[in-house]
């Protein structure tokens, strides 16, 4: 199975971002139930190496934060590949997403390569047209949600169809309070 782990968005946060998921030819937009920040992707892994990680993410402990999320941004530079909301810098953030690395490290996982650049996607692209793209992301230059209180982690599941990926909470991990 293919695995990462993400922070599930809170109900409240959900609906100014899906009122956001429109006027960009070719986005398909992310459903509610597709909606996360991923931490570290992980990949595909079997079964012993999924019981493995599990516990691994089981010890990490952490104290609950607040997280904003704040502006938006896409990646693909010159033929943008997304769009996505950003997280205002979080030191606690960052430290869930370090505990977590060294964790997966610890039981022989690669390092991850790529740096951390918290987001919620909002929509995958194809072939639209840079303009739309930049209109879009200076009209929600000035997004940001209230403030939400992380408690917990998740272990996802993701499973590529033709309709788009379908992500399964397989485990939650609650901070500390
Ligand atoms: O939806 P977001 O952007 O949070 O882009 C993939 C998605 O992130 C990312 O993992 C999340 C769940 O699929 N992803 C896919 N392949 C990846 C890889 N090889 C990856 N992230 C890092 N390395």
């Amino acid at each position: 199975m293919r695995l990462f782990t993400a922070l599930a968005l809170p109900d409240e946060i959900a609906p100014p971002l899906l009122l956001m998921q429109a006027g960009v030819p070719g986005a398909r937009w992310q459903k509610r139930e597709q909606l996360h920040l991923t931490l570290r992707f992980i990949g595909e892994v079997d079964g012993a190496q999924a019981t493995a990680i599990d516990d691994a993410l089981a010890t990490i402990a952490v104290p609950s934060f607040t997280l904003e999320l704040k502006g938006v941004g896409s990646f693909g530079g010159k033929i943008p590949r997304d769009l996505w909301a950003g997280a205002a810098p979080s030191e606690p953030l960052v430290h869930l997403n370090r505990k977590i690395e060294s964790a997966l490290q610890r039981i022989g996982l690669e390092p991850e390569a790529r740096k951390f650049t918290p987001h919620v996607t909002l929509a995958r692209l194809k072939n639209s047209p840079r303009g739309a793209v930049m209109d879009y992301l200076t009209d929600h230059a000035l997004y940001a949600s209230t403030p939400f209180t992380v408690t917990a982690f998740c272990l996802y599941s993701s499973k590529l169809t033709s309709d788009g990926s379908i992500y399964r909470v397989e485990k939650e991990y609650g901070l500390t309070s």
